[in-house]
């Protein structure tokens, strides 16, 4: 290697951008050649971020807000059939690419979970609760209209969250690297006055049932593998009769990003 390096003198200037210049033909070359993995090797920098949560939850529109894409409305009655993919892009790839985990009403939801939780583990959880207001479903192909009282969507979420924090606390202990689970009690825009108050109701420590079961996750999977946040965000404001303002949602979901930018290392 030292004996190549001494018999050559120094190349002068511009020979030496001349082989600069091949090289990087060469590499750019390849690059067109290749598209595809291109494509991959870049997709590969944004983190995956699961998005889960019971149906009705608002788990699509929040993906869209942060995907900063507008929400179809088709979907009102009966929500998302399959797995969707939103992107966050931004500069210096420091965006993400989100799945979102259909709700309970989808037949393609065990698939999704097993997806996300176990052959493709994901970087981050972007769990979506909404304190009980999660927008009553039926299950796709049934006719009819479904309804359910808060009490009853604040069971289904705990009962939602028992099944996700299990497939949370499985991929936590076999993944090398440390995951962060983001808690998104979103819909605050129908509880703003009582943000803090709901917010702790979801938090670790706080002694509630959904509370004593973020506490057993983190038992299982151990503190220094999973971080905890808990966060009040909204998808909608400025609604008739809204107590957000579209300015003051805008701000919760950018504050959201923001936080899964400081998780997974971009700032
Ligand atoms: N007031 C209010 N309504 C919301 C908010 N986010 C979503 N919604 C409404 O809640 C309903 C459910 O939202 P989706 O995003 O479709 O819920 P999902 O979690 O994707 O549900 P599935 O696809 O069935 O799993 C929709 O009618 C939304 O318009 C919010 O921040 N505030
Ligand atoms: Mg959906």
């Amino acid at each position: 290697m030292s004996r190549t390096a001494r018999s050559h003198p120094i190349l002068p200037r511009t020979s030496r951008a001349a082989v600069g210049a091949t090289v990087a033909t060469g590499v750019l070359g390849s690059l067109a050649a290749a598209p595809e993995q291109v494509r991959r090797l870049f997709r590969r920098r944004y983190p995956t971020v699961a998005v889960t949560g019971m149906t009705g939850v608002g788990k699509t529109q929040l993906a869209d807000r942060l995907a900063r894409r507008s929400s179809a409305s088709s979907t009102a009655e009966v929500g998302s059939a399959v797995m969707e993919r939103r992107t966050r892009r931004s500069r210096r790839l420091h965006g993400f690419r989100f799945l979102v985990v259909p709700g309970d009403n989808a037949a393609t939801r065990l698939g999704a979970l097993d997806q996300v939780f176990h052959d493709e583990p994901v970087d981050g959880v972007l769990h979506v609760v909404a304190n009980g207001h999660a927008t009553p479903r039926r299950a796709a192909g049934t006719t009819g209209s479904a309804s359910a009282t808060r009490e009853e969507q604040l069971a289904a979420e705990l009962e939602d969250w028992t099944i996700t924090a299990h497939r949370i606390a499985s991929m936590a202990v076999r993944r090398p690297a440390p995951v962060w689970l983001v808690i998104a009690v979103t819909k605050a825009d129908l509880f703003a006055d009582d943000l803090d108050e709901v917010v702790r109701s979801y938090s670790p420590g706080s002694g509630t049932p959904f509370g004593d079961k973020v506490d057993e996750l983190r038992a299982l999977a151990g503190g220094a593998r999973l971080s905890v946040d808990v966060l009040a965000v909204s998808s909608q404001g400025d609604a008739r009769g809204s107590a957000l303002s579209a300015k003051q949602a805008s701000a919760m979901v950018d504050a959201l990003a923001n936080r899964m930018a400081q998780l997974s290392g971009h700032v």
